[in-house]
């Protein structure tokens, strides 16, 4: 593939596999249509300020002038659909920019890219379109989707289009459904990076409820490594989970900074459980690795340390994300109900 529009790119996923594709890919060039929402950030690529082989356009997905103009000026080998409204939070406090850009957007795309008749489309989903498991089992590529936020009924419905239009038009999509992604330049309203900036100042942390629900981590570069070979291997039509075999609870993780940052346990605040919050999330990736050949690589441990290193050396850019709107949001999600 020569060509690549990947549209959310300068957020935290998106913008890793930018980075690593155009990397790992000589004869690659990338278009990145991002809308620069609160959660885009284009200094998550500045790196790439003078690669000729990576294209910036902002513009929303969910417009369709603005994208059908986009397949005018470019003939795409592929589409990568990174582009979202991504966390469940925000999904209750107010679910309308989540059907609008996670389905409308998605419907947009769709059809631009079926009347360009571009060879190749990759939706990015979410483990979280499956609903929540007991304390045992895996979600494979079979389990019946049953998404309890509206972030996950909206990612689940842009899948059913993506399907529906593989079924009724013969269009070559593929969908990938990925666990918790975990490293550097994920946005500071997340579990991981909220914690580790907050204790960085000694700042209380939020655990919901009583902390016990599972979450299956996965590094970023390889939820990345994984979109790349379906979008390589995949066949289209089907579904290809991604996980990392790497089950915590929220408090064990919690425990697990803590010792790793040396603060006490007196920082952890137990707030008011999230609405509906599912209780475990864990994958079956046996089939992404039977056929595409991906597995995942880096141990918890390795990318857990790597990342808290990450966020202790760019601190400027931790800076620059906690400004004004993201307080705003602070405030709104969490109250007074935390000191500091
Ligand atoms: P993110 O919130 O960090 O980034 C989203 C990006 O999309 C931002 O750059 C934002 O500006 C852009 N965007 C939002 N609305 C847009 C619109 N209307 N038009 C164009 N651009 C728009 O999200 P992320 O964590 O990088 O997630 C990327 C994708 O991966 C999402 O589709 C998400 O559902 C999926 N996913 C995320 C995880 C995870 O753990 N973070 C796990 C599985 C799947
Ligand atoms: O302050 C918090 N306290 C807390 O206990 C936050 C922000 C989260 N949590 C809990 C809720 C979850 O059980 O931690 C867990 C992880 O929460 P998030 O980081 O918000 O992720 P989650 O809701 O699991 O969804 C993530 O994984 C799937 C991504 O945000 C989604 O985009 C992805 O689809």
């Amino acid at each position: 593939m020569r060509l690549i529009l990947v549209t959310g790119g300068c957020g935290f996923i998106g913008s890793e596999f930018i980075r690593q594709q155009l990397a790992t890919n000589p004869g690659l060039t990338i278009v990145n249509l991002d809308k620069l929402t609160y959660a885009g950030n284009p200094e998550n690529l500045t790196q790439l300020a003078n690669e000729p082989r990576y294209i910036f356009r902002q513009a929303d997905i969910a417009d369709p002038d603005a994208v059908a103009a986009l397949f005018q000026e470019f003939a795409f080998d592929a589409v990568v659909n990174f582009a979202a409204e991504s966390h469940v939070d925000r999904s209750l406090l107010d679910s309308g920019p989540f059907v609008t850009t996670n389905i409308v957007g998605t419907q947009v795309l769709l059809d631009a890219a079926r009347r360009s008749k571009t060879p190749r489309y990759l939706q990015v989903s979410t483990d979280e379109v499956y609903g929540s498991l007991g304390a045992t089992g895996l979600f494979t590529e079979e389990t019946p989707l049953a998404p309890n936020s509206p972030y996950s009924a909206s990612k689940a419905a842009a899948d059913m289009l993506v399907r529906s239009y593989n079924h009724s038009f013969g269009f070559p999509a593929i969908i990938t459904r990925c666990s918790n992604n975990y490293g550097p330049y994920q946005f500071p309203e997340k579990l991981l990076p909220l914690f580790i900036t907050n204790l960085f100042n000694d700042q209380q942390v939020p655990v919901y409820g009583t902390g016990q629900n599972v979450r299956d981590w996965i590094h970023v570069a390889d939820h990345c490594r994984g979109i790349a070979a379906a979008l390589e291997k995949g066949t289209p039509g089907e579904v290809y989970n991604f996980g990392g075999r790497c089950e915590k609870t929220n408090l064990d993780l919690t425990f697990l900074l803590l010792d790793l940052l040396e603060k006490p346990r007196s920082l952890i605040r137990y707030v008011a459980d999230r609405p509906g919050h599912d209780l475990r999330y864990a994958i079956d990736c046996a089939k992404a690795e039977r056929e595409l050949g991906w597995t995942p690589q880096v141990t918890f441990e390795q990318g857990l340390a790597d990342t808290i290193a990450w966020y202790r050396a760019n601190g400027e850019w931790i800076d620059h994300v906690k400004s004004g709107a993201y307080r705003e949001y602070y405030t709104r999600q969490y109250g007074d109900r935390l000191k500091g």
